[in-house]
């Protein structure tokens, strides 16, 4: 008689009934189990070309969202921009109003400065802004400014310089000077004052106590603030 464990050994053990069927099963469905691990595979491979296609298409998706925001985004930097310099380049408006900063008189806008230039800057710098520096024609614009600069202690460029030709006054329009306001003893042409040589060829107006005669030569180079004008 076979020892126990023989008798173990020879007989089948419950997987192995289970596994049975499933060695029968293959060969008799072996075309079949072929094609189903061939059709699996592609199913999977499908799937997997499918979801690859999915993230390409998620990834191209988001690109051009990314974008269109960024399109947006610049659209509309570029037109807060474009009204930046349009006000900056137009500081008086058509309709007597004036941006921040400027200030409204008799139908021209002023913008009194608070930083300082030398004469041929701050000529640049009124028309970099579309503007010019002040032309004072009128004896109430000069009452006017006179009222603003007595509050100050700084000394203003105004439009107005005999560089071309001594002692000949024009103004940035090149018009002739006629209505006058300069001060007692002004212009003299100082040479010597400072570090300067060459005459004072340009025009300031500083304070003057209870006079509106408040204007003065000075040497063009010197640093003083400006008036400029729309
Ligand atoms: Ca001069």
């Amino acid at each position: 008689m076979p020892g126990s464990e023989e008798i173990y050994q020879n007989m089948p053990s419950k997987a192995s009934k289970v596994k049975i069927p499933q060695e029968q099963w293959q060969p008799d469905h072996g075309k079949h189990h072929r094609n189903d691990q061939h059709s699996t595979s592609n199913y999977l491979e499908s799937q997997g070309r499918n979801h690859g296609c999915t993230h390409t298409n998620m990834l191209l998706l988001s690109l051009c969202v990314l974008l269109l925001c960024g399109i947006i985004v610049l659209g509309v930097l570029y037109a807060i921009q474009e009204k930046t310099l349009q006000q900056q380049n137009n500081p008086g408006s058509l309709t007597g109003q004036c941006f921040d900063g400027w200030e409204s008189f008799n139908g021209s806008c002023y913008y009194f400065s608070h930083d300082a230039l030398n004469w041929t800057a701050s000529r640049d710098e009124c028309r970099s802004v579309g503007g010019h520096l002040v032309i004072i024609d009128r004896k109430e614009t000069q009452i006017y400014f006179t009222q603003k600069i007595n509050k100050s202690e700084n000394y203003f460029w105004i439009g107005l310089t005999d560089s071309e030709k001594e002692g000949q006054w024009k103004w940035v329009d090149n018009t002739d000077l006629k209505l006058k306001f300069w001060h007692k003893g002004q212009p003299n042409n100082s040479k010597g004052f400072g570090n300067h040589t060459t005459g004072e060829d340009c025009g300031i107006v500083r304070h003057v106590t209870r006079s509106e005669h408040n204007w003065f030569d000075e040497y063009c180079g010197s640093l003083n603030n400006r008036i400029c004008e729309v």
